[in-house]
Parts: structure tokens; C-alpha cells; sequence
């Protein structure tokens, strides 16, 4: 009931700056929730496709083994990831594998490798123009998970609707002789707090990633896309393809960028790509 028709054959024609498939160094994806209705599998798999590269870091929350705990959802197009995964690893790209907390089941077999894929607890890559990265997925910095949850559902109509239900309620609330309550200002004080939440868990991967004398850190987790200095280290989160479909990758030069895919007009407008020097 939940597999997907795979049309091999009615795939777009690449866009005519992809025509002639750039390589890349290194791709760096994370928190692709394999075995959860939120997968963005098709996206992924035409981005996969479009962006060849010698090596490629699974940075954790691969597979979700908490939700195929629940309740068993594979669909045909989650095999196909796993299937394209192997056979880039076949085909000789160097596949690094860390586990996040989703995929914790993993870490027991840290050390090992399944069809070529290295399944390890973090790892460090060494980008082209010599800059050293500290590759984890993150979980363990945070201490509440669930803070971060609150992002994911934070659009730009909330606002509006929490007034309308703030009218709703405080009706509700004149009628029942309770005094005015301000819906808005509570939630506000509770977004804030997730947005705490956020810079604190940035700025303390950062420093960890300093600590053991990086240069920078790529990880996942929080499902928010970023890259930027954090007191002189390189803060990389390479995003998610549940929501927001992005990965970040190294060109050839050693240079790093966050990709949005597909890169729609919309998204462009907040791509990322490193200020460097001529
Ligand atoms: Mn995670």
C-alpha cells in the first residue's frame, strides 16, 4: 500500500548546468528518517544522483529505528536509496557512515562495514585545501530533544493563527469571568526559547569541535541547514530531507557549500556558499 511507482524512465531531462554532471570532493547528508512517511526519498534520490562525489558522510538519523519500532513503514523508494547508497560505495566512493540517535541500533557495530559502507562513531575529513572537519551527528549535546521540535513547526502563519485563537479563547475566558491571557505572548516565549536552543547547541558542537583542534564541525540533528564561524570555527549543518532538503558539499577546490534540492527560486534565496578569497 505504501509503495511508490517508480517510473525509471520518466525522469526530467538535468537541467543544462547539470548536463555535464560536476563532481564533487565530498557530500555530506544527514537526518534522512529512512522507514517514516516524512522521507523525502525521491528528492533525495535524484539528488544523489546529480551530485557524484569521492566520498560521501552519512551523518546520522539515516534510518529511523525508533519510528519502524512503532509501526513498519519501507516503501520501494527507501530500498532504492539503500540500494544507491551501496552502489556508490561499489562503485568506489569512500561511504562514512555515523550513526545518530534515530539509527542508534548502528553504533553497536561501529568499526565494522556493511557492502563497503565504514560504520563509525565520528570522523574527520581532511577538506582539499587542508582544513580538518570533525564529522558527529550531534545528539549528544543536546539535553532536551524535543526543544528542537518546536522549529519544525514554527511557519510564518502561526503568528496570525494564535491571534485568532487568542480571540477565540479569551472569549471563552471573559464568559467563564477569567481574567485576559495573552496566547501569542506565550507561545513567543516559548519559540524564543527554542531559538536559545538552537544557537546554544551550534555554539557548544563548535567548541567541542575546536577542543579536539579542528577546524570546523559538520553535523546533522537539529534539521536546520547552516554554515557559519563560530568564534573562529566552521559551524556546518548539513540540514535534513525530511523537510528542507539540503546537503552540504565540497568542490573539488576544497570549497563548502550548503545545496538546497531541487534549487527552486524560493530556496535560492538563502543558499549558502563560502566567502573565499580569489
Ligand atoms: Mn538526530
Amino acid at each position: 500500500m505504501n509503495e511508490s511507482p517508480v517510473a525509471q524512465d520518466a525522469e526530467p531531462a538535468a537541467p543544462a548546468a547539470l548536463a555535464g554532471q560536476r563532481r564533487f570532493r565530498a557530500v555530506f547528508i544527514s537526518d534522512l528518517h529512512l522507514g517514516t512517511p516524512g522521507c523525502q526519498a525521491d528528492a533525495l534520490l535524484d539528488f544523489l544522483k546529480h551530485h557524484p562525489s569521492d566520498h560521501l558522510y552519512l551523518v546520522g538519523d539515516i534510518v529511523d529505528g525508533w519510528q519502524l519500532r512503532r509501526r513498519w513503514f519501507w516503501p520501494q523508494a527507501h530500498n532504492d536509496v539503500v540500494q544507491k547508497l551501496l552502489r556508490r560505495a561499489r562503485k568506489g566512493c569512500r561511504v562514512v557512515f555515523v550513526p545518530g540517535n534515530h539509527d542508534e541500533f548502528a553504533r553497536a557495530f561501529v568499526g565494522h562495514s556493511f557492502g563497503g559502507i565504514e560504520v563509525v562513531s565520528d570522523a574527520v575529513h581532511t577538506t582539499a585545501d587542508g582544513r580538518s572537519l570533525w564529522v558527529t551527528h550531534g545528539d549528544h549535546f543536546d539535553g532536551v530533544i524535543q526543544c528542537a521540535k518546536w522549529l519544525a513547526y514554527v511557519g510564518d502563519n502561526l503568528y496570525e493563527f494564535t491571534l485568532k485563537l487568542n480571540r477565540h479563547l479569551n472569549t471563552w475566558r471573559a464568559r467563564m469571568g477569567l481574567p485576559y491571557w495573552s496566547l501569542s505572548a506565550y507561545l513567543k516565549g516559548k519559540v524564543k526559547k527554542a531559538l536559545n536552543y538552537v544557537t546554544d547547541f551550534e555554539v557548544a558542537v563548535a567548541a567541542e569541535a575546536r577542543r579536539r583542534g579542528h577546524d570546523g564541525v559538520v553535523c546533522g540533528h537539529i534539521h536546520r541547514a547552516e554554515m557559519r564561524e563560530i568564534n573562529g570555527t566552521l559551524y556546518c549543518n548539513d540540514g535534513d530531507w525530511v523537510e528542507s532538503h539540503t546537503a552540504l558539499v565540497e568542490h573539488l577546490d576544497g570549497r563548502l557549500e550548503l545545496l538546497y534540492w531541487p534549487a527552486t527560486p524560493a530556496t535560492h534565496v538563502s543558499h549558502q556558499t563560502e566567502q573565499v578569497p580569489a
